[in-house]
């Protein structure tokens, strides 16, 4: 089969780092953006697709015939999705739906990877140290529910006949990254102090709760990986995308701070405080490791000294 990849949200955060990966892999790759003309001109082809318009989705789908579709389009901020969870459901379910539609009609050999998030786990994580595929969904918020409905459309399609995998990815950290994340807003205020634009107290929330954290590249590489993979029982295409290593916020923070020579004091915000917060959320990744060899490769100092880096030469 032809490897033409059909990638939605190739301008998002995610997008934007996995689009040069595919194409050094080899993969041609469609990408898929409300804003794609902005774009021509990159190695990719690009269309401007509005997920929510079932009609524009069949049109390029049966125009574009991937042999794979990767879809991270989304509405992925979680206070969003409390203030709008109709559009959010909207947009994360019937954009899912539609493209699952297109595909069943007019591709439906093609492997259809859906990036759903850690966050279907939601309150489930007070349960365990590291949380396996096969724990129960307990979402917390609209958006998490929203990807859950999501994962159940994919899975009734699976059973159906259609070739995929549900990715659940944890924490990503890395360079483009909105400065809501908390890797991100350490990174952005350690620079801004440097800068003299803030004064060198860093703002921060609960530093006590544990999160598992990747570098977005290791996320893409993850993705490919399931791209390559080999049928396996339904009941088996979920995979956490994790590190398995829970790490206390303060650790990320600390790790932030030895890279700066600046002294630099730490002040709790209540405002970041949330009552609701997880102690601790990380995953089990024995699944994915065991039937592609994935693992992660990016030491986290270095990706957090990159991030910092970057948010220098803002
Ligand atoms: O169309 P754009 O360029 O605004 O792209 C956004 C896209 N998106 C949509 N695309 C087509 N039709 C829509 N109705 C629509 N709504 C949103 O999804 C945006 O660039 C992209 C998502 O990018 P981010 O919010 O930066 O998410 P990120 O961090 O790249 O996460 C990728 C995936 C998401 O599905 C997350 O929920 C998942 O990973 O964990």
């Amino acid at each position: 089969m032809n490897q033409h990849v059909f990638l939605t949200g190739a301008c998002g955060f995610v997008g934007k780092v996995l689009l040069p990966i595919l194409l050094a892999k080899g993969y041609r790759v469609t990408c898929a953006s409300r804003l794609a003309s902005s774009h021509a001109g990159s190695a990719a082809e690009w269309v401007t697709l509005d997920i929510n318009d079932a009609k524009a989705v069949s049109c390029v789908i049966e125009q574009v015939k991937p042999s794979h579709v990767i879809h991270l389009a989304a509405q992925s901020h979680v206070p969003t999705s409390f203030r709008e969870p109709a559009q959010t459901w909207q947009t994360n379910v019937m954009g899912t739906l539609h493209l699952l539609e297109a595909v069943k009609t007019h591709c439906s050999e093609a492997f259809f990877l859906f990036v759903s998030s850690s966050e279907v786990y939601g309150e489930f994580f007070k349960a365990a140290e590291l949380t396996a595929e096969s724990a129960d969904c307990k979402p917390m918020n609209p958006y998490a529910a929203s990807k859950r409905a999501a994962e159940l459309a994919i899975e009734q399609y699976f059973r159906q006949g259609l070739a995929g995998a549900i990715a659940r990815p944890f924490n990503h950290i890395g360079a483009g990254q909105s400065p809501e994340f908390v890797s991100a807003s350490f990174a952005r205020q350690i620079a801004a102090i440097e800068a003299g634009k803030q004064k060198p107290i860093l703002q921060v929330g609960n530093l006590d709760a544990q999160r598992d954290f990747l570098d977005v590249r290791d996320v893409c590489n993850a993705y490919v990986a399931l791209l390559e993979l080999k049928t396996v029982d339904i009941e088996d295409r979920i995979f956490n995308i994790a590190s398995g290593q829970p790490r206390r916020i303060d650790d990320v923070l600390k790790l932030l701070l030895q890279q700066s020579s600046q002294e630099i004091a730490v002040e709790l915000d209540p405002e970041r405080m949330r009552p609701s917060d997880i102690p601790l959320a990380a995953g089990d990744c024995t699944r994915i490791h065991s039937l592609t060899g994935w693992q992660p490769s990016y030491d986290l100092s270095n990706t957090l000294a990159e991030l910092l880096g970057h948010w220098r030469e803002q």
